[in-house]
């Protein structure tokens, strides 16, 4: 009978952690739930209740398990797979065109760009073993990070399965919106604490404490934008890389666009220009990377970053009127 119980308990277990973090994908990534809070908050509930009466069936990719609760002495350093490259800088037309001309030269063949919002925020790292998350470290120097991984944890965005058993790393941004960080600066200033100067600082800081309920407070998001080993995604550009990660749960920009001149991407760094206060999270420029990876390969890479991508910046000045523009909406 007990047996029979616990067999009972473990299928339904399986059952609510699997639904529950197919409705957290759907909510946090998709920003498209497909139940009500109230039925999602009874199944976590029962889940929370089945795994209180049976602890030996808890398990690290359950929904209840994002915080850990223990407080860490430090942060271990972590090794990277591969180098977390940064990017060379372009400020203006000019920039972009000698880039564009420089990297022509090195292939005979027309180029096809894509072009990234450049999220200012944390640049982050995440392992998966056969679709588990196991690590996640902050760039550092690029070689070696700091294991965050508690505190990625609580980052609902961050599936803690994927829909497929991949191991690899993927990279990208993590960040604070800038409706959570006009909350969490209101939160702060009432209760005399010194505010954060802008959404990055408060993400960096939130993901610099040893405590992860910190940062399960500050409500984080991230969008990712590479892989490492991704031979066994069986794509051959960036657009599609991004598509497959999309596909096996995680969370990708959908504001991101292909061109086939330097022309067009300056056009579309106007125009993110003049809409980049209205995004719900702050940028600081645009990524332009060529499209295909054989393309990639044959432009190749300087010691410290790649010839095939630039990091297209806007200027400062607009940046603080970003903040400002925050401050005034509290
Ligand atoms: O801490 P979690 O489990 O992510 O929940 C936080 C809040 O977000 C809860 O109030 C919950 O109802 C809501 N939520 C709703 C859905 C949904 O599909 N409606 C999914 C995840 C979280």
């Amino acid at each position: 009978m007990a047996k029979e119980s616990l067999t009972e308990a473990q299928e339904r277990i399986e059952t609510l952690k699997t639904l529950l973090n197919r409705y957290s994908y759907e909510y946090y990534v998709l920003d498209k739930p497909s139940i009500s809070d109230k039925e999602y908050d009874q199944q976590y509930h029962e889940l929370e209740k089945l795994e209180k009466a049976h602890p030996e069936l808890i398990t690290n990719d359950s929904p209840t398990q994002r915080i850990g609760g223990t407080i860490l002495p430090g942060f271990t350093k972590v090794q990277h797979d591969s180098p977390m490259l940064s990017l060379g800088n372009a400020f203006n037309q000019e920039d972009l065109l000698q880039f564009h001309q420089r990297i022509s030269k090195l292939t005979g063949q027309p180029l096809q760009y894509i072009c990234e919002l450049k999220i200012d925020g944390l640049a982050v790292s995440l392992k998966y073993e056969n679709g588990l998350f196991t690590q996640g470290a902050t760039r550092g120097d690029g070689n070696t990070g700091e294991d965050i991984t508690q505190n990625l944890r609580t980052v609902k965005a961050i599936p803690l399965r994927l829909n497929e058993p991949l191991t690899f790393e993927v990279r990208g941004e993590c960040y604070m919106p800038k409706a959570s960080f006009v909350q969490l600066n209101a939160d702060r200033d009432e209760k005399g604490l010194e505010i954060f100067a802008n959404p990055r600082n408060a993400a960096a800081g939130s993901l610099r404490q040893l405590d992860s309920s910190i940062a399960a407070s500050r409500n984080l998001s991230i969008y990712l934008y590479s892989a490492t080993n991704f031979e066994q995604l069986a794509v051959e550009t960036q657009d599609a890389l991004l598509n497959r990660l999309a596909q096996v749960g995680l969370r990708t920009n959908p504001e991101r666009r292909l061109f086939d001149s330097i022309e067009e991407v300056w056009a579309f760094t106007e125009e993110i220009a003049a809409k980049r206060k209205d995004l719900p999270y702050e940028i600081d420029g645009i990524v332009i990377k060529v499209n295909a990876f054989a393309a990639q390969e044959e432009i190749g890479y300087t010691v410290k970053a790649p010839r095939w991508a630039i990091a297209y910046k806007f200027k400062a000045e607009e940046a603080e009127t970003i903040v400002r523009d925050i401050e005034w909406t509290v």
